[in-house]
């Protein structure tokens, strides 16, 4: 076997299999291989003229087919069988090979596995790729994680097969170890926060207007026009428009109500709480979808539950409908900003020194959150890359700041009407929260030191104090 390949790819399932193809495509000689040869059989026969593909059955042989520093691309179901491959893949490696791990790892696993991994001398690349499988096959958006040498030649390779935007490749060095994962999950997070969003715009339209799936898809259309163009508006658009075959009904009608949240938005939640970083927006799309799916609770609580709700009166359609995109657009400035910081403060805690313009620039394209907005997070952080608050950037003070009264009128409309938009009502009440001189927490500290003596700190002066609560109320410092 000689060793030519200059990439490889094992785990031929759909991602793999369409990233294998991309690399073809762009000129490099791919070693592909899979757990069972059938697949790797069938991307060469079907795929096989579109570039040189170098199959083998045995992972010895793939191994043994690849130039070194091998680069090695697992592409395998996430969780135990990315360590079966690893088990395998590693005895067969040498010092300064490169493993990267293309699948959607949970963070904490990719830190484990580059840690053990660099104790054998290899480079272990935990790297995020976003796009689904039309993005692996033309371009996605790659998020590599691992040490800035491997990056050295492992990213011009996928630099090359990435999405580009204006020319610049949708993949740029992320962080050491878990960066790249991380920055994945908080993109998938964000994208969970952007399509409640979107969904909660949809009712609140159907609602208000009493329009037709097919007519709400037009104004999306019309939307993507403008500052919210991008690939989630616009494939809402086509969504709404789709008639099912069966019924004859739109398609949006048919289908069920209930959602899934299985990974990557209940991860990025749970971090957020870790980290203690509001991220009100990606929580909240992601209870929505638990809502959606606790069908007995929904199923009590439809038969017991009064409404004493104003139906909406919606006189002025234009106006309404605009209202509704000002409140979309603000809502979802939030929903990233609270991202962001998320990443900001992950970035502290781990070491990872994550250029937050860089990621907003490599989310442009392949990505599933691409959107023409996307620029204007890339220069707030450019403008000033330890920017605290992406809200408070004078762009988007701006942009959320006109769209105040819209969305405010929104939110409270949907109250009045028993409407749920937890998405849109908790990214406001994050605006209010975050603006306040003075919040109500003040009290929350008085109740903690009351009941478990925590002590609490003053507003006049330095210093942590307690009062004698059940004595003589005097304050002592603690
Ligand atoms: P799947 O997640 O469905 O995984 C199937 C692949 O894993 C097959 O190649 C299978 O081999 C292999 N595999 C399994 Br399962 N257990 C294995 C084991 N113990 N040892 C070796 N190989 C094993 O494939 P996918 O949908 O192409 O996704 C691949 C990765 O990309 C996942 O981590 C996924 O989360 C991530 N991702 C997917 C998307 C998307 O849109 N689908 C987007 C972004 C990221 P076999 O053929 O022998 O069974």
């Amino acid at each position: 076997m000689t060793a030519r390949a200059q990439i490889g790819v094992t785990g031929l399932a759909v991602m793999g299999r369409n990233l294998a193809r991309n690399f073809a495509r762009h000129g490099y000689t791919v070693a592909v291989h899979n757990r069972s040869f059938a697949k790797t059989q069938s991307l060469v026969d079907e795929a096989g003229s579109e570039g040189d593909f170098v199959p083998s059955e045995s992972m010895a042989d793939f191994v043994a087919s690849l130039a070194r520093p091998r680069k090695v691309v697992i592409m395998v179901k996430a969780g135990a069988a990315t360590d079966a491959v690893i088990d395998e893949l590693v005895p067969l490696l040498e010092s300064g090979d490169i493993v990267v791990d293309a699948g959607n790892a949970h963070f904490p696993d990719t830190i484990r596995r580059e840690e053990a991994l660099a104790a054998k001398g290899l480079h272990f690349v935990g790297t995020g790729v976003s796009g689904g499988e039309e993005g692996a096959l033309n371009g996605p958006s790659i998020m590599p994680g691992g040490t800035r040498e491997s990056y050295e030649s492992l990213g011009p390779i996928l630099e090359a097969i990435s999405a580009k935007v204006d020319g610049t490749p949708c993949c740029t060095y992320v962080g050491p170890n878990g960066a790249g994962h991380f920055v994945k999950m908080v993109h998938n997070g964000i994208e969970y926060a952007d399509m409640q969003l979107i969904a909660e715009a949809y009712d609140l339209l159907k609602q208000g207007l009493g329009a037709s799936a097919a007519e709400i898809g037009q104004i999306f259309a019309e939307w993507n026009t403008g500052d919210l163009e991008s690939f989630l508006i616009e494939i809402t658009a086509d969504v709404l428009q789709h008639v099912d075959a069966a019924t004859g009904s739109a398609f949006v009608d048919v289908v069920l109500d209930q959602a899934e949240q299985k990974g990557t938005g209940r991860w990025t939640v749970q971090n957020g709480l870790d980290l203690g970083v509001p991220i009100t927006g990606i929580a909240e799309a992601t209870f929505a979808r638990a809502l959606s799916g606790s069908v007995p609770q929904r199923e009590a609580a439809r038969a017991a539950l009064r409404a004493d709700a104003t139906p909406l009166q919606v006189t002025d359609r234009a106006a309404f409908i605009e209202d509704v995109r000002q409140a979309l657009y603000a809502s979802k400035v939030v929903a990233y900003s609270q991202g962001f910081d998320q990443i900001a403060a992950a970035s502290a805690e781990h070491g990872w020194d994550i250029d937050r313009g860089a990621m907003a620039r490599i989310w442009r394209g392949g990505c599933i959150i691409r959107a023409r907005f996307l620029n204007r997070i890339t220069e707030a952080y450019e403008r000033d890359q330890d920017l605290a608050l992406l809200l408070a950037d004078p762009y988007f003070t701006d942009a959320v700041g006109n769209g105040l009264a819209a969305w405010r009128r929104v939110v409270a409309q949907a109250a009045t009407a028993g409407i749920p938009a937890p998405a849109f009502s908790s990214s406001l009440a994050y605006y209010d929260g975050v603006r306040a001189d003075r919040l109500p927490a003040a009290l929350i500290q008085a109740q903690r030191d009351f009941f478990g003596a925590h002590t609490y700190r003053r507003a006049d002066r330095e210093g942590t104090f307690h009062t004698e609560w059940s004595a003589d109320r005097s304050e002592q410092e603690a």
